[in-house]
């Protein structure tokens, strides 16, 4: 399809309304060290914006569209470590056949080791991972390793791109973003400081896996190369990696240890599995 109708903007503004219909945004200096970024091929259009707010640590998105070949949405939202929120999650790669997305509250603690966690933050929001699950159906099988990380919620499709889907997506992104302010919104600060430890080694964690293994990066790089693509990554996108904890990536993912002590470029170890969606409709694990 012609992607120079569609585009992701309308998805970053509607996001910084219902934002600031309930807190303050405060722009964040990686905001303005990568806004006038620019891509390698001189025709890709970016918008990269980051907020703090009192009780979020980092809003951020970028965004890059170039309707002859992709449009790319990564948008991503960090509580503070008081709270043990969601992390809300919105990535999308579209290309004029198909389009690869991902769309979560993502979990601070691996849902199917906590179902107290579970049960707290995504019992009552089940009916969302129903209510899209048609026409942004489960997408096959995917990075194994990336599952604790997403919810029961999760929507993960790779669909046909074509204007329904794109107004589809934005309904869900809508619902999701509401769902997330919301749970923001209710939160209360944690007082116990060796649970505010843990909230931010699992975002710290959370951080280490996304700048090491992100899909994206491969297109980044092609973009910006090979350096600005890393700052990008570790500065922008995935802050806090190098200041909210000091354990490195093999520390946590020690499986993907090469014999020489680097860390193996594979994706996945494990392999790809879940060929259909993991979870039933209550939310409950039903793959082995
Ligand atoms: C593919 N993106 C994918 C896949 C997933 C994600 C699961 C399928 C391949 C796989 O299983 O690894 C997304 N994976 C995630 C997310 C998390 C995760 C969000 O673990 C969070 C924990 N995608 C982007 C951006 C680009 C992009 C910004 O979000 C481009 C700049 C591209 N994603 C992209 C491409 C593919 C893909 C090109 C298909 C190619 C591939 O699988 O490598």
């Amino acid at each position: 399809m012609d992607l120079s109708t569609l585009s992701y903007q309308k998805f970053v503004q509607f996001a910084l309304e219902q934002t600031k219909l309930r807190t303050t945004l405060t722009p964040l200096p990686s905001q303005e060290k990568f806004k006038s970024l620019k891509a390698n091929d001189n025709k890709s259009v970016l918008n990269a914006i980051s907020f703090c707010a009192p009780k979020i640590r980092l809003l951020r998105s970028l965004t890059i569209e170039d309707s002859q070949s992709m449009l790319v949405l990564d948008f991503a939202a960090f509580s503070k470590p008081e709270y043990d929120a969601p992390i809300f999650c919105a990535n999308a790669f579209t290309t004029p056949s198909r389009s690869i997305v991902v769309l979560d509250l993502n979990p601070l603690y691996d849902v199917t080791i906590h179902p107290d966690y579970k049960e707290k933050y995504y019992k009552k929001l089940m009916p969302l991972s129903e209510k899209y699950s048609e026409l942004l159906p489960w997408g096959g099988k995917l990075t194994s390793e990336s599952l604790k990380f997403f919810s029961p919620i999760v929507i993960w499709t790779t669909v046909a791109s074509s204007q329904l889907v794109h107004d589809v997506l934005f309904s869900a992104f809508v619902d999701y973003f509401k769902a997330w302010l919301e749970l923001i919104d209710e939160a209360t600060d944690e007082k116990d400081e060796s649970l505010v430890l843990l909230n931010r080694e699992a975002q710290h964690k959370y951080l280490t896996w996304r700048a090491e293994k992100d899909p994206g990066y491969s297109i980044l790089k092609k973009l910006f190369g090979e350096t600005l693509a890393k700052d990008l990554v570790r500065q922008f996108l995935f802050d806090g990696v190098d200041s909210l904890g000091s354990k490195t990536f093999l520390d946590y993912f020690p499986e993907y240890r090469l014999e020489n002590g680097t860390v193996n470029k594979k994706r996945s170890m494990v392999g790809k599995s879940y060929e259909t969606r993991p979870w039933n409709s209550a939310g409950e694990f039903i793959a082995d």
